[in-house]
């Protein structure tokens, strides 16, 4: 029997995506390429384990730029928002989505990051869009930053670990701002400021050569700092604007003791410290807080800052806080089994499904996460990515039947009731992704969010059209009865 759920009226509804998932176009009107571009597709031997795409040389990228080795570079091309977002976000509203996320390449606006004048044809892209969200009755969430930096800055300045890199950022943060606050009401800096740490320190060489590798975490805090400091300058900065709000945007992972031994308990309370905790507590808080102190001597990690840092962190605390959540996993002192997670394994679940990808379900546990982060923050709350990346093809009526995702989002959506209940201010959600667009850990097409389904394969074949999904309709018919 149906069950109706209960949000409040103004609940905003909606889908996220990504620039470099969704636009192509990765050369048309004066753009750069970014650093996720030159990452090529490969066949996955098993989709559990995709550490072959995780072992790049610095060599491959640099061979990526003129295509040397005649790969596939599946973010260079997306799904061809770039051409057909009037179609796309038609569909979004006819779906019901109340707000559209969306992130703007960085490198159409400074291609290098470092002109004097930003590039007029791609703001113009972005203006395009926006105007047509506002035509269609969407309000927009624009992230400044996901993951998408060009690589010419790489290249250059070496990436985030140079500080110049928060003068070129803020300067592209503030041109989009200039140009856009009257269509845009929600600012996200950094997406996943926690992974965008890990994404930055896969292209750092290691010293043994030319292997490039996510383990140097360490080293990645320099680069942190900064984009920290980056955001709160975007913070200060949008205060000058009355009708906008900036908030940070955080991978979440919710993390469970493997079991009630204390040795188990006590670990998995300190991991989610330094693992999750610190990047709200320095966001929201502040400042860093003592628990990382501690953390950095230990570890012999020294973070350089300069005069005022402190202050402008104090001084711009985020407005409200988003997070992505699509798993949980679980913690022990000594590792037991694992499975793969977003962009690195974590541990096994005896209680959780899994997807094909290894990725555990727990629609509790984000009502869990929407609890914790309440008490500990009391800022509102917007989950601005969830959702479920399957294999799927269309059948022969041009449609996918997929009662798995209406599974998933029906049992998400019933936590998240139940949490507003509990008592926690959550005033948004947006899925990942109403439409399906390149994975960005894997960078296949053949994992699909989507409520649409886009008919390209791993190697940009096809039509590239557009078929609703059975889900499409569930979820519009969900967006007038409330009903799971
Ligand atoms: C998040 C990213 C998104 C997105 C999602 C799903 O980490 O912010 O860009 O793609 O995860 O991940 P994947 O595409 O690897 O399945």
């Amino acid at each position: 029997m149906a069950k109706k759920l209960e949000f409040p009226k103004n609940f905003l509804w909606g889908g996220a995506t990504a620039a470099s998932q969704i636009e192509g176009a990765y050369d048309v009107d004066g753009k750069s390429l970014s650093i996720l571009e030159m990452i090529p597709f490969m066949e996955l031997k098993d989709r559990k384990d995709l550490s072959a795409t995780r072992k790049l040389t610095k060599q491959d990228l640099l061979d990526s730029i003129e295509n040397k080795k005649g790969l596939h570079y599946p973010k260079r091309y997306g799904i061809d928002f770039y051409h057909r977002y009037k179609e796309d976000i038609a569909l979004f509203k006819e779906a019901g989505l109340k707000i559209f996320r969306m992130s703007v390449a960085w490198g159409r606006i400074f291609p290098n990051g470092d002109e004097k004048e930003q590039n007029q044809k791609g703001l113009e892209f972005y203006r395009n869009v926006f105007k047509e969200c506002k035509a269609q009755g969407l309000e927009v969430m624009v992230t400044i930053n996901h993951f998408d930096t060009p690589f010419p800055i790489m290249q250059n300045y070496g990436g985030w670990k140079n500080r110049k890199v928060i003068d070129m950022y803020f300067k592209y943060a503030k041109v989009l701002i200039d140009e856009f606050n009257e269509y845009v009401k929600y600012w996200l800096p950094f997406n996943e400021i926690n992974l965008a740490v890990l994404i930055s320190a896969f292209f750092v060489e290691d010293k043994s050569g030319n292997k490039t590798t996510f383990e140097k975490i360490n080293e990645s805090y320099q680069d942190l700092h900064h984009q920290f400091i980056a955001q709160t300058k975007v913070v200060e900065y949008a205060k000058k604007f009355k009708n906008i709000q900036v908030g940070c945007m955080v991978a979440n992972s919710t993390t469970y003791a493997l079991d009630c031994n204390p040795v188990n308990v006590f670990e998995n309370q300190q991991k989610e410290l330094m693992k999750k905790l610190f990047y709200y507590d320095v966001m929201i808080k502040g400042e860093y807080p003592w628990y990382s102190i501690k953390y950095f001597e230990d570890n012999n990690i020294k973070i350089l800052k300069e005069p005022g840092d402190d202050q402008l962190l104090k001084n711009n605390p985020v407005e409200f806080i988003t997070f992505s959540y699509y798993m949980s996993s679980t913690i022990a002192k000594e590792e037991g089994e694992l499975t793969e997670g977003n962009l690195m394994k974590l541990g096994k679940n005896p209680f959780l499904e899994a997807t094909e990808w290894g990725w555990q379900i727990d629609p509790i546990g984000l009502r869990y996460t929407l609890n914790q982060l309440w008490d500990r923050y009391h800022v509102p709350l917007f989950i601005s990515e969830n959702g479920i990346g399957m294999l799927e093809k269309l059948n022969n009526k041009n449609t996918v039947e997929d009662d798995y995702r209406i599974d998933y989002l029906a049992r998400h959506f019933e936590q998240m009731s139940l949490a507003i209940k509990d008592g926690v201010n959550l005033f948004g959600y947006t899925m990942w992704t109403p439409i399906d667009v390149v994975s960005a850990g894997s960078n296949e097409m053949s994992k699909r969010y989507g409520l649409i389904y886009v008919d390209y394969d791993d190697y940009h074949k096809g039509t590239g059209n557009r078929f609703k999904k059975k889900s499409f309709n569930w979820f519009k018919k969900f967006m007038n009865t409330s009903e799971i």
